[in-house]
C-alpha cells in the first residue's frame, strides 16, 4: 500500500476539554504523521458545505451546530495506507462500540460528539484537505 494522504478534524469537543494534544499523541503513535494543521472557528457554510452528504440525516442539524459551536483543529495526515489506518484509530463512530484504545474509545462522550473526523476513501479525502489548505500549507 503506497503513502497516503488524510483528512482529520479534532472536533469542538476536544478543543473545549483541551484535548489536542493527546488526541495527536495517539495519532502519530500510530505512525501517522501531522503534515498540516490548524486551529479555526467553521463557518455555518463551511460545516454546512463539509457535511453536505448528510444534509437529509435527522442530525444534521445538530451536527453543524456542533461543529460550529467553538475551534476545530483541521488536519493533513499522511502514511502508508493512512485513510484506513486513521480510521481504525479513530474507532467506531458511537464510542459505544469503539474499540479499546481507539481515539473515541479513549475520548468520545457520544455518538454526535465523537472528538475526530476522518476521511473515508481517496476520493474524500482530497475534496476535505482542498476545502481546508492550499497546497503550500501542506508540508511532508
Ligand atoms: P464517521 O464520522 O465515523 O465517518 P458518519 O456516519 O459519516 O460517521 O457521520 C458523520 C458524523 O455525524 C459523525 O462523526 C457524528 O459526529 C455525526 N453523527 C452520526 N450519526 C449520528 C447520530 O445518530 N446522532 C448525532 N450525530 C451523528
Amino acid at each position: 500500500m503506497a503513502v497516503q494522504r488524510t483528512f482529520s478534524i479534532l472536533k469542538p469537543d476536544a478543543t473545549r476539554r483541551n484535548l489536542t494534544g493527546a488526541v495527536n499523541a495517539v495519532i502519530e503513535k500510530a505512525g501517522l504523521r501531522i503534515v498540516a494543521q490548524k486551529r479555526i472557528h467553521m463557518t455555518k457554510v463551511q460545516a454546512e458545505t463539509f457535511y453536505a452528504v448528510h444534509s437529509a440525516r435527522p442530525f444534521f442539524g445538530e451536527l453543524v451546530e456542533f461543529m460550529t459551536s467553538g475551534p476545530v483543529v483541521v488536519q493533513v495526515l499522511e502514511g502508508e495506507d493512512a485513510i484506513t489506518k486513521y480510521r481504525e484509530v479513530m474507532g467506531a463512530t458511537n464510542p459505544a462500540n469503539a474499540a479499546e484504545g481507539t481515539i473515541r474509545k479513549l475520548f468520545a462522550e457520544s455518538v454526535g460528539e465523537n472528538t475526530v473526523h476522518g476521511s473515508d476513501a481517496p476520493e474524500t479525502a482530497a475534496v476535505e484537505i482542498a476545502q481546508f489548505f492550499a497546497g503550500n500549507e501542506i508540508v511532508g
